[in-house]
């Protein structure tokens, strides 16, 4: 089957997709998600065992054009109805609730749906031609400037109007000036533990900085034929399922430099809205050439501080001297730290940061394990650097 083509240049329908909690069915969404961006959407997808908390949030500030949820434990009649009511309560009532669960909902369960809020059901045998075209029939409406929006969702229909390039700047108006808004560029090759380590600094600032807010943009490719794309930083982050974190995933939607041709801008609406004390950015995973933040830039640097983050696996020493970033950044990670080849790699990248004379610090991490003390360590002179409150 040919997946339709899209220009990348026309704004793609963002969908979120979801598991209910109590549930590990997620064989049929992993099946919906990559046909749904085959077609040119941009998934966000939540994975399974997934709270209502956690799913409305996620809607509100990915600024969602529909939400889709994927229910086989038999709870769907109560699941359904209680996102719907969120998200009205929440203000986002606007956001439309569809999903399916092949022959676990029935016609009759989803007449009770609808009456409930739920949008639509699609049944058992339904193909997925058929659901792609109706999913890009019926949600595909253009995401406009709306003075009634609050908060989070106010800051993320700002994103979205930077991102289909009107250049709206949101929330001025409501801008508390509270956060500092020190900004973190986080980048490095891909899989190399960027988000893993996102995560675990995103659970330090939450236990250190108890009043604090905190931001991450993640930037995630667009696929180069369809314009489609997988947001798949926000499933990999456990911590960042906090009301005192606001996350949102862009896809570089044909942009070359590493980041969304939005992130600049979505970096001053957060820094504007004085609600953040730090704000990461992550990169897509980049190469020895990139430089996605602007350090050599001539024009201007978009980020406060820039953490790059290294596997063992980057080749040998004829590798690092090639990668720029390794002149540019303020704090070098190498993650991974429990690979039996990390010892030499340490040695190795240390020689390289001591040949450029500029004092930079490496930080050895184990970004997958909880309480890693190299994190620790981490977090502490990411701190230091951003003045951000340090609490016992
Ligand atoms: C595959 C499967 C499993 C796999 C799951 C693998 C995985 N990682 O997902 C395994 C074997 C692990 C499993 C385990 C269990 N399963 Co099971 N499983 C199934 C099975 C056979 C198929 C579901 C499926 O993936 N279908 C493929 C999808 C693509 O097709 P579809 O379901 O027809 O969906 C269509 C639409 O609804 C739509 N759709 C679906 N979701 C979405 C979402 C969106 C956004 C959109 C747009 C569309 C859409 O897409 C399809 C298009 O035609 C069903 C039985 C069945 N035939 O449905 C039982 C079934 C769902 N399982 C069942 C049960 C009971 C269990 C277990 C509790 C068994 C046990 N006692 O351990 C466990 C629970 C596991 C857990 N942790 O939750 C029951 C549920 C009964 C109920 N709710 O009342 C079923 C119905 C089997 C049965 N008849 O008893 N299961
Ligand atoms: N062994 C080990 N695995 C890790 C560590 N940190 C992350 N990982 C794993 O490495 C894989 C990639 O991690 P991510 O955090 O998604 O990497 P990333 O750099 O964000 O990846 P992209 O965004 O795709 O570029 C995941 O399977 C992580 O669980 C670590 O310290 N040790
Ligand atoms: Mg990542």
């Amino acid at each position: 089957m040919a997946a339709a083509k899209k220009p990348l240049s026309s704004a793609p329908l963002r969908i979120l997709t979801a598991v209910p909690i109590c549930d590990g069915h997620d064989s049929a969404v992993s099946t919906i998600n990559l046909e749904l961006a085959r077609h040119g959407l941009e998934v966000i997808y939540l994975g399974y065992h997934c709270p209502v908390s956690t799913i409305v949030r996620a809607a509100i500030q990915e600024d969602v054009h529909v939400v889709g949820l994927s229910s086989y434990n038999g709870g769907h009649i109560v699941f359904f109805k209680e996102v719907v009511d969120r998200l009205r309560a929440l203000g986002a009532g606007d956001i439309p609730v569809f999903g399916g669960g092949g022959g676990t909902i029935t016609k009759a369960d989803e007449r009770v749906m609808q009456r409930q809020g739920t949008d639509r059901i699609f049944h058992a045998g339904t193909p997925l031609n058929d659901i792609m075209a109706l999913i890009q029939r019926e949600y595909g409406r253009v995401l406009k400037p709306n003075a009634k929006l609050r908060g989070d969702r106010a800051l993320a229909r700002a994103i979205t109007l930077a991102e289909q390039g009107s250049g709206h700047r949101g929330s001025r108006a409501t801008a508390k000036r509270r956060g500092s808004g020190f900004v973190v560029g986080v980048a490095g090759p891909g899989g190399a533990g960027k988000s893993t380590l996102i995560d675990e600094l995103t659970s330090r600032f939450l236990r250190k900085s108890p009043a604090g807010r905190i931001a991450i943009l993640a930037n995630d490719p667009s696929h180069p034929d369809t314009g489609g794309a997988i947001l798949g930083d926000r499933v990999s982050m456990i911590y960042a399922q906090d009301d005192r974190v606001f996350f949102r995933s862009l896809a570089t939607r044909g942009g070359l430099t590493g980041i969304s041709a939005a992130t600049p801008a979505a970096i001053e609406i957060l820094k504007h809205s004085g609600e953040f004390d730090l704000i990461l950015v992550e990169s897509v995973g980049i190469g020895q050439e990139s430089d996605p933040f602007g350090l050599f830039s001539k024009k201007r640097r978009l980020v406060d501080a820039m953490l790059f983050v290294l596997a063992p696996h980057y080749g040998g020493r004829l590798q690092l001297q090639k990668i720029g970033l390794l002149n540019g950044a303020d704090l070098v990670v190498l993650n991974k730290c429990d690979h039996t080849m990390a010892h030499t790699a340490r040695a190795e990248i240390t020689a390289r940061l001591e040949a450029n004379g500029k004092g930079q610090r490496l930080f050895g991490t184990v970004a997958a394990k909880h309480h890693d003390p190299g994190v620790n360590t981490l977090y502490d002179a990411l701190a230091q650097l951003g003045s951000l409150e340090v609490s016992p």
